[in-house]
């Protein structure tokens, strides 16, 4: 068993910490935030996952994980660091990376190991990583091992894909690749398998987060074209999918979260070549626009109404509200609000209910309160409470008569019955 420094006790490193001191090793969890390490050293888990809880007080109990205030020795460093995007440049902000790198600089030792598992630009553990250890006076590959080794679990599962989810391990040589491989080995049940560098280890994780940004918009354009064609797209995207060799996801209001938005474009870091990549992101970004106007076409009038957007989390069933299209919908439409105000003193007043995400600067409501007196409501995120919505009840509240349904919850037929306008998405 080995001794363990996390860097970073976010989505990522926390449980993949707790994830560790379970597994027998002696485990430190660090992070430059006080807050977040007073709160753990007294158990108080402020991360919203299924499980992840009680999986960090067992941990904290068996003494194998102690939460620390300053970055200690250890055998192996973890560094699961955000890395911010900026939306202007369309560049990653390294500067966590960066910050981690000095602090693990004073505390490296002779054939201690650096894993990095932030999602980066390609080249970033040998370029901009390597060069801040090295000023320790100890020489990467002779001296200590770095590799870089992607998370890829997914919110809402984490704890189970932390185990069984297949893994990428590239070292800047072989001792470091097997130092790393060693370590994951004592935790990770799906097969862990080694790229032949850094580089193509980072390249992996970009890629797999592309691919997914890039389906999506296949079905987000999919779903526009099928809407010009009158048929349904969720039913032609199933029945595409009884092919062997297809396999097209799901349609909605745009990708959010911090990694399909964003991961993409770190591709272009250092490349001018994103032409496929780019249009996705761009198709994915314009749903929020084309949702707005089938609102428009059927409200015939953007003045003295009422909008309800129902979710505003990234996804469904997490209270995560990063770069999160429903939020953006929401936004968009009360800037339409504020501009119709000013030019004839007309109303456009959107409600937002959410009943996962918890923040008191969002001003969000009961589902009752949203909807009441409403016009419209618009399911923006796909958290199981939705598909129980019933439409006699929708019917007393809101005034109007229009869903707009994006995330495929519900069961037209009931709808219209009930005498609403129905659009999916
Ligand atoms: N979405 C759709 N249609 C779909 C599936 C998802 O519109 O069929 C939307 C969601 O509503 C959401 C966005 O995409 O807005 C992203 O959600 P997600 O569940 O696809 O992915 P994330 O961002 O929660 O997690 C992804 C995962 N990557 C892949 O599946 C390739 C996860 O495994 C990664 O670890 C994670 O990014 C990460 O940290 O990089």
């Amino acid at each position: 068993m080995s001794s363990i420094c996390v860097h970073g006790l976010g989505y990522i490193g926390l449980p993949t910490a707790a994830m560790l001191a379970n597994a027998g090793h002696d485990v430190y969890g660090f992070d430059v935030d006080a807050n977040v390490v007073s709160r753990l050293s007294d158990g108080i888990v402020e991360i919203n996952e299924p499980g992840l809880e009680e999986f960090v007080i067992q941990a904290l109990d068996s003494n194998r994980l102690e939460i620390v205030d300053e970055v200690v020795v250890a055998d192996y460093h973890i560094i699961c660091v955000p890395t911010p995007f900026d939306e202007r440049d369309k560049k990653a902000n390294l500067c966590y990376i960066e910050s981690a790198g000095h602090k693990i600089r004073t505390k490296l030792r002779q054939a201690d190991t650096v894993i990095l598992e932030s999602t980066v630009p390609p080249g970033t553990t040998e370029e901009v990583l390597l060069p801040i250890l090295e000023e320790s006076g100890l020489n990467a590959g002779s001296d200590f091992g770095l590799a870089y080794c992607p998370e890829t679990v997914i919110p809402g599962n984490i704890i189970e894909e932390l185990r069984q989810n297949a893994r990428i391990i590239g070292g800047i040589n072989q001792t470091s690749t097997k130092a790393a491989v060693n370590l994951y080995d004592s935790f990770v049940e799906g097969d862990i398998k080694t790229a032949s560098d850094t580089t193509s280890a980072e390249f992996v994780k970009l890629i797999q987060n592309t691919f997914r940004d890039t389906n999506i918009a296949l079905a987000n354009e999919v779903a526009v074209l099928a809407d010009d064609y009158g048929v349904d797209s969720r039913e032609t995207i199933e029945m595409a999918n009884e092919h062997p060799r297809v396999d097209l996801l799901q349609p909605g209001l745009g990708v959010g979260g911090h990694c399909l938005p964003i991961d993409p474009w770190f591709l272009a870091h250092n490349s001018e070549h994103l032409d496929l990549i780019q249009t996705a992101r761009e198709v994915n970004d314009s749903m929020v626009d084309y949702v707005i106007s089938i609102i428009r076409e059927h409200l015939n009038k953007f003045y003295n109404v009422k909008i309800a957007i129902l979710g505003i989390a990234y996804k469904g069933n997490v209270d995560d509200v990063r770069m999160s299209p429903g939020l953006r919908l929401a936004r968009k439409l009360q800037s339409i609000g504020k501009d119709s105000d000013k030019h004839d003193g007309s109303r456009l007043s959107v409600a937002i209910h959410d009943p996962h995400v918890k923040d008191e600067t969002l001003s969000l409501v009961s589902i009752e309160d949203a909807v009441r007196d409403a016009d419209a409501f618009i399911i923006a995120t796909d958290h199981n409470e939705f598909s129980d919505l019933s439409a006699p009840q929708m019917k007393q509240w809101m005034s109007g008569d229009l869903v707009v349904d994006t995330k495929g919850m519900l069961d037209e037929s009931e709808w219209t019955t009930e005498g609403f306008s129905f659009e999916q998405i």
